[in-house]
């Protein structure tokens, strides 16, 4: 058997069940493991969950909530025009549309399965499939639109199951001379932060560079560059191309693989510390949050994301450990946590005098969070947050 369980994270809900009832009768929950594949170097989920039960029209996250993201998606797009100047532009996974609306005067076409999504950006005239990436999908496209110049996928091909087909689905709608960016979060950085909530329902895998690497070598398709970025706490930025195509291959390909193979990140070993390194990160967290709520701290949290709902579920931390949480995002504004039933308030109901401590659960948004919370800050007020280690800030 090639696929070793090194990780279990206990039963957990979908993510994107943000709840209208505190308590509901039949919440859905699987057993979250995790996976490391001998002979290709990928780390997955032991066990899929059906893609419709998490991306569908109830879809909740929003890329555009936060100024970073949004500032990052137009800078990016600055940049690819000045190095590819591409025609046109194929994105998979779409959301709401902050990257292709940066592109006003190309072919641009998104892909969105989440039908709420898909129709914010065909009602902005950006024509958007709301189906999931397929062959079937890349074969009609073709056939409507041509090929591209640019497929770019942000946090997504880590979310598709079939990574074969959705691999060979680009080859056949990518131009021979055409770049295919990829970027998801990073195993490496998962691994030295241990920021285990980038493992859930939706990231079907989290990549590492070498898993990348091995999973593309069946396909046409090679790496000619990657970028690290801060974004989502450390992602890879992947640069891909047709084998056939003559682009400069950068050095830094072999450079940020060397540094995967010395972080040990081809050996079984490594994945078994970084368990042992999760367990110790639980049982510190639940130490903070008991000692805080023993002495009566108010605690709340802010950004329900869906990372948080991994640490939330298997630290067990609920409304006996956190009142309520904050969130820009208004289809997530009074619902609850999925599987542990924490209301969830719009950010002016949020924190006031009384609050003492608040979980970072956007802790990725740091710098963003207490740019905007100075006042909490100045008033002695502290966070609290898992990555790299469990800590008060
Ligand atoms: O891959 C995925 C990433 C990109 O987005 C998806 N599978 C689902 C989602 O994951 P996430 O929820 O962990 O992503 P974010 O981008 O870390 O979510 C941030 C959340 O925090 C948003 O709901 C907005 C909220 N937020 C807030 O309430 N106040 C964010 C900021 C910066 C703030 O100031």
């Amino acid at each position: 058997m090639s696929k070793i369980k090194f990780l279990s994270l206990g039963k957990q809900p979908i993510t994107n069940n943000f709840l209208i009832e505190q308590n509901p009768i039949n919440e859905f929950f699987y057993d979250l493991n995790i996976v490391y594949d001998e002979n290709t170097n990928v780390v997955s989920l032991e066990n899929f969950v059906p893609p419709e039960r998490m991306f569908n029209e109830t879809y909740a996250h929003r890329a555009s909530m936060s100024i970073t993201m949004r500032e990052s998606n137009k800078l990016l797009s600055e940049n690819i025009t000045k190095r590819f100047n591409p025609k046109s532009v194929l994105e998979i996974g779409s959301n709401d549309g902050i990257f292709l609306k940066n592109f006003p005067n190309i072919k641009r076409v998104g892909v969105e399965p989440c039908k709420n999504l898909a129709d914010i950006t065909n009602g902005v005239n950006i024509e958007t499939y709301d189906n999931f990436w397929d062959l079937g999908l890349s074969k009609k496209i073709n056939k409507i639109h041509g090929k591209f110049d640019l497929v770019y996928s942000a946090n997504t091909i880590s979310h598709i199951h079939d990574l074969n087909d959705a691999l060979q689905s680009v080859n056949l709608i990518l131009n021979d001379d055409g770049v295919f960016i990829l970027e998801d979060p990073s195993l490496l950085e998962v691994i030295k932060n241990t920021s285990y909530d980038q493992f859930y329902d939706e990231h079907a895998y989290v990549f590492s560079v070498l898993g990348l690497n091995n999973l593309l070598e069946k396909t046409e398709l090679e790496i000619f560059d990657i970028e690290k970025l801060t974004t989502h706490g450390g992602s890879n930025r992947v640069f891909i191309k047709k084998v056939r195509s003559n682009k400069k291959i950068s050095d830094n390909v072999s450079k940020i693989i060397n540094e995967e193979l010395n972080m040990g990140m081809n050996k079984f070993e490594t994945y078994q510390k970084f368990a042992q390194n999760v367990i110790n990160s639980k049982n510190e967290t639940i130490k903070i949050f008991t000692e805080l709520r023993n002495n009566n701290a108010k605690i709340i949290g802010y950004g329900a994301t869906y990372k948080s709902s991994t640490i939330l579920n298997y630290c067990g931390l609920d409304t006996k450990f956190i009142d309520y949480f904050t969130d820009t995002t208004e289809n997530k504004q009074g619902k609850f946590t999925p599987g542990t039933h924490i209301p969830i308030l719009k950010p002016a109901d949020g924190i006031d005098s009384k609050i003492n401590y608040v979980f970072l659960g956007a802790w990725n948004f740091k710098k963003e969070i207490f740019n905007k919370e100075k006042k909490f800050i100045e008033r002695g007020g502290k966070f609290i947050s898992h990555v790299p280690f469990p800590q008060i800030i």
